[in-house]
């Protein structure tokens, strides 16, 4: 298979550089709508990993939900037969990409939770400088309900403990000698570049899992932000203890540590002709 899909040297240095790049246009509107029917049908029936992030009386909805493409044909050919892999393996400088899981975020209009500042690797059970997600939205996203990122931060070299709602953080830092407190990016927002795009259906945005990201809420009162990511791995990703919750708490893998990710459940999809 052809692995260039249309990204650039210099898309491919600005993710290098930056931690997180937009790509115009890669998605067929097929993909796209195919997509979404997906996610109409997901939260009409979510699976067992749900999670409702707004409280109960607040505006809006942030829903979340995990592993569709087990349970959905669609999201099942998006992972295989896509370009999403391609781009993948471009973007990573990998030879092999495996696919790791997918996560559905949307947020309906008015929502006013934030997506909090994290990076995405101490969440996952995984090792290695190759991994990656694509941001995929299904609907126009203005600048001002995207994602930010904090340019550079994946070549910072921390580790930053994970941030489960209704846990603290400085206790999740303690488990691991490589996690600090996410600092208050807020706080002082001058200090860093951050990035964010204006993005059409078929735009995405690739981001490493150590780039630091984080979203407002969607206080648009008529347009909905539906985003599917999906996470891919590239050959020196292996498997790895992480001390407390992980997520998505994905089990019955029966991968052990240092072994390659690549079974069943995180299935092959690529390889370098
Ligand atoms: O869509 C969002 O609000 C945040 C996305 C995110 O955190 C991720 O894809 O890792």
């Amino acid at each position: 298979m052809d692995a260039s899909v249309g990204i650039s040297d210099a898309d491919v240095a600005a993710f290098r550089r930056d931690g997180a790049v937009c790509l115009r246009g890669l998605f067929e509107p097929e993909w796209i709508a195919a997509l979404a029917d997906a996610v109409e049908r997901d939260k009409a029936a979510p699976g067992p990993m749900v999670r409702h992030n707004t409280p109960a009386g607040n505006p809006g909805e942030f829903f979340v939900d995990f592993q569709l493409w087990r349970r959905f044909d669609t999201c099942r050919r998006f992972v295989f037969e896509s370009p999403a892999a391609r781009i993948a393996a471009r973007m990573l400088g990998a030879g092999r990409i495996t696919f790791y899981h997918d996560h559905l975020l949307v947020k309906e209009p008015g929502t006013a939770e934030r997506t909090p500042w994290h990076h995405d690797q101490p969440y996952y059970p995984i090792d290695g400088e190759m991994v990656g997600s694509i941001w995929l939205p299904l609907d126009p996203v203005p600048e001002e309900t995207c994602v930010e990122y904090v340019a550079g931060s994946h070549r910072w070299g921390r580790w930053f403990a994970p941030m489960f709602f209704n846990q603290d953080n400085t206790a999740l830092a303690a488990l691991d000698a490589r996690w600090e407190p996410v600092p208050d990016i807020d706080a002082d927002r001058g200090a860093y570049e951050l990035l964010r795009w204006s993005l059409e259906p078929g735009d995405c945005i690739f981001f490493h899992a150590l780039t630091l990201h984080g979203a407002p809420g969607n206080v648009s009162s008529d347009r909905r932000r539906r985003a599917y990511a999906t996470r891919w791995l590239g050959e020196d990703a292996r498997y790895a203890d992480r001390p407390g919750q992980i997520s998505p708490p994905i089990t019955g893998h029966g991968l052990k540590p240092g072994d390659a990710m690549d079974c069943e459940m995180f299935p092959p999809v690529w390889r370098a002709a």
